[in-house]
């Protein structure tokens, strides 16, 4: 695996600085595969993932193979690096009559909830999924996931040698990605208050609220 759902190897290379000889493509694509679960688990934690349990999804206008999310983006919640068929389940009922599963082809477009179901399928078709409440293609969420990556990796390089002595002089060496997913993730959450704020409220254009200096950044 070269790419995960939200960076590519490559990306995680030029931000880090880690070349093939510090760690191979296949050791650094084990870490990322890891990565992925982890880091979903704490965007889970500290941010919000929601998850939908025999949501009616909505039909489509043209095909009726494809059946949409009202939530999106859809995650990768079996954490294998991966959204597939295998992160959302659905049905062809509620849970309390007795739901058959329907076969599900592909997640089409994890972005914006669109699913491929294996057959066409008339409906009604309810599906189980976790989603994230922050969008996955936002730079922001992006950039916090490659110094995620990039702080995993160098704690990989680092935990060879963390501490580098020569005589009396001991030299420790640090992770500075630990400080930059830090500072990413507050400006995440900062941003996920603001649009939560945003969406439910209408905005004044006499309010100084959004003039807030000290909404996020560090
Ligand atoms: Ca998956």
């Amino acid at each position: 695996m070269t790419a995960t759902p939200y960076a590519t190897m490559a990306t995680v290379r030029a931000i880090s600085g880690i070349s093939t000889s510090e760690l191979s493509d296949d050791e650094m694509s084990g870490i990322l595969s890891l990565a992925v679960g982890l880091f979903n688990s704490e965007v889970n934690i500290e941010i919000g993932t929601g998850m939908q349990e025999f949501e009616e999804m909505e039909p489509d206008d043209d095909n009726s193979a494809i059946w949409w999310t009202k939530h999106y983006p859809i995650v990768d919640s079996d954490g294998d690096g991966a959204i597939t068929s295998a992160d959302i389940s659905c049905y062809d009922a509620p849970r309390r009559e007795g739901p058959t599963s329907i076969d599900v082809s592909a997640v089409t477009d994890p972005k914006i909830g669109k699913v491929t179901l294996a057959a066409a399928n008339n409906g009604p078709v309810y599906a189980s999924y976790s989603y994230s409440i922050l969008p996955i293609d936002s730079q922001t969420f992006i950039s916090c996931f490659v110094f995620y990556c990039a702080y995993l990796c160098w704690d990989r390089l680092l935990a060879l040698a963390e501490s580098v002595s020569m005589g009396n002089m001991s030299v420790t060496r640090r992770n500075y990605f630990k400080d930059r997913y830090d500072q990413m993730k507050s400006k995440m959450m900062g941003s996920m208050s603001f649009s939560m704020v945003n969406s439910n409220i209408r905005m004044d254009s006499d309010s100084d609220y959004f003039d807030d200096p000290d909404a996020e950044e560090g």
